[in-house]
């Protein structure tokens, strides 16, 4: 194998710290098909705005395709086989994101990355994610992957205890994040989103997250 293969993105990538790194524009030229891919996902599995164990509403619009999907209500936050909207199983994973997951994740040498989740993520002007660190998958050693849609949105980027200092990272249309290694427990979350017009995706931000759950 040739010792450069992956020279287009190594000009772009930034290591944020251990094992996490910041592709910037990776999936650019992907995005068009992603976002069809999400508007498909809708059609059967549609966005829904869970609510946590706690019983606030969350301000992000969800829904899931793969095996398994994320999902929360009263009882707690889990991997559930059927989507509780509809009784049916989630959409599958299309191969289109199934092959950039892939190559993000072969490009920073996490080699057979098999994501069985993406959870899709929509945000409107002012919603945010609260900081949290994601422990519902099993192994909480595999990397999750993220792709960054539409308009743009400030990533809160902390510690692994809630307390510790969070750095702010600008995350933009086509920017993919493969968080791994001493970086996947930390803590994270989404700063409100600004209202805006994007060109693909209009008033909104879309983030996919792929994630090894079982
Ligand atoms: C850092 N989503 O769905 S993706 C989530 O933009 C979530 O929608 C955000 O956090 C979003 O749980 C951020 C970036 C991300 C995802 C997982 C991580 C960052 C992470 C796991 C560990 C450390
Ligand atoms: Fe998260």
């Amino acid at each position: 194998m040739p010792l450069f293969d992956t020279v287009p993105s190594i000009a772009t990538r930034e290591e944020l710290a251990p094992g996490a790194w910041l592709l910037h524009g990776f999936a650019l030229d992907q995005a068009g098909a992603l976002l069809a891919g999400i508007g498909r996902i809708a059609e059967q599995s549609p966005f829904r705005n869970l609510v946590t164990p706690g019983g606030k509403t969350m301000s992000v619009a969800m829904t899931n395709c793969g095996a398994v999907g994320w999902h929360s209500d009263r009882r707690g936050y889990r991997y559930v086989e059927l989507d509780p909207v509809t009784g049916r199983p989630w959409p599958k994973l299309p191969a289109s994101f199934a092959r950039l997951a892939h190559a993000a994740a072969a490009a920073v040498r996490f080699d057979d990355y098999m994501p069985d989740v993406c959870l899709v993520n929509r945000y409107a002007a002012g919603t945010r994610l609260t900081l949290h660190r994601d422990h519902d998958e099993r192994d909480r050693c595999a990397p999750i992957m993220s792709v960054s849609l539409g308009l743009p949105a400030t990533f809160l980027f902390g510690g692994l205890v809630r307390a510790d200092p969070q750095r702010r990272i600008r995350l933009g249309h086509g920017d993919v994040v493969v968080w791994g290694g001493p970086s996947r427990m930390r803590y994270h979350g989404i700063q409100p989103v600004k209202p805006g017009e994007h060109p693909l995706t209009g008033a909104y931000r879309f983030n996919l997250t792929f994630r090894i759950a079982r």
